[in-house]
């Protein structure tokens, strides 16, 4: 398998509901405003952005009560349907599927949307300083952006309102960077599961490039898989990008990042990524600015910008 896409599918999802917190869902608008079209182009790729910024309030429901933990549930389900379908049409199309969150709640339907297309082939790569695998049952917040991976995995079966939602990712098809801030219950679905997870210590223990090569020789050995990339900021450190969520210390660097999205590059086989959780209402201009440019330099480099 190779990927060569002539076109990157642009899907915008300014969506919040799988968090608590405002803000998220200006994350595509400002990723934009920096550009992030022109640079993608500037590397040489069409870009399909015929869907335009997409509108959720209009699938805001009025009434969403919780569904046992699940904050927002019939929302988040609407909204990661939509998204599903978008992403499906990209990778149908022969596209690089880039989805710009948006909590990342909508990886439901982002992976939903790229396994539509390279069904059990698929694998995925998951940074982030979160295993966000919490069930229904396990999680502690309710916050259903913690929740997506056990949804995509079937770990969680048969949770309504999320019908239209098939499990189409074995648990030993997804691999985990960054992690530091995994709850109990999740420790436990990782261990029950033996889902593969390079935590930062890991990181600190072997070097950023060893972990990539044992992460990408294990998903794939002869380097012939589709990988879906799904890079949450908040795997960055603070530092490096301070305006998400549920920022936690001691996280990637910006070389450490961007080492991971231009290896990833390097196997040509590379089909759709997404970029979440970057928050532009919290921090100051100095914190929106630092992150708003390392989500765009993080996707250049996923589209081969390093290439000498
Ligand atoms: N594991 C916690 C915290 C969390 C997950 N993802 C983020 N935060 N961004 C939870 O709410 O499930
Ligand atoms: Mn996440
Ligand atoms: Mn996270």
């Amino acid at each position: 398998f190779i990927s060569e896409p002539h076109t990157v599918g642009v899907v915008t999802v300014p969506f919040s509901g799988g968090q608590p917190k405002g803000g998220v869902d200006a994350g595509p608008i400002e990723l934009l405003r920096f550009g992030i079209l022109d640079q993608i182009k500037g590397l040489g790729y069409k870009v399909d952005f015929s869907d335009g910024v997409d509108q959720y309030s209009s699938l805001k429901p009025k009434s969403d009560p919780d569904v046992g933990k699940m904050k927002k549930p019939r929302f988040v389900s609407s909204a990661c349907e939509k998204v599903k379908g978008q992403v499906e049409g990209h990778c149908k199309q022969g596209s690089l599927a880039l989805t710009l969150g948006g909590d990342h709640s909508i990886a439901m339907g982002t992976i939903s949307g790229s396994a539509a297309k390279y069904g059990d082939q698929l694998r995925v790569i998951w940074v982030d300083a979160h295993a966000d695998i919490n069930t229904p049952e396990s999680t502690e917040s309710g916050n259903l952006h913690g929740c997506p991976l056990s949804f995509i995995t079937g770990i969680a079966k048969n949770v309504a309102p999320f019908e239209w939602l098939t499990p189409c990712l074995k648990p030993e098809h997804l691999v985990y960077i960054g992690l530091r801030d995994v709850d109990a219950g999740e420790k436990k679905i990782l261990r029950e599961h033996g889902i593969r997870a390079y935590s930062m210590h890991e990181v600190d223990k072997y070097g950023i490039s060893k972990v990539v090569e044992m992460a990408l020789e294990y998903l794939s050995p002869s380097n012939d898989n589709p990988i879906h990339l799904s890079f949450d900021v908040d795997a960055l450190d603070p530092s490096v990008a301070p305006s998400t969520g549920t920022p936690v210390r001691g996280g990637l660097t910006f070389r450490e990042g961007h080492y991971i999205c231009e290896a990833i590059h390097e196997t040509g086989c590379l089909v759709a990524m997404d970029l979440v959780e970057v928050n532009p209402l919290l921090g100051d201009q100095t914190n929106l600015y630092q992150t708003v440019t390392v989500g765009c330099s993080l996707v250049r480099c996923a589209l081969g910008e390093t290439l000498l």
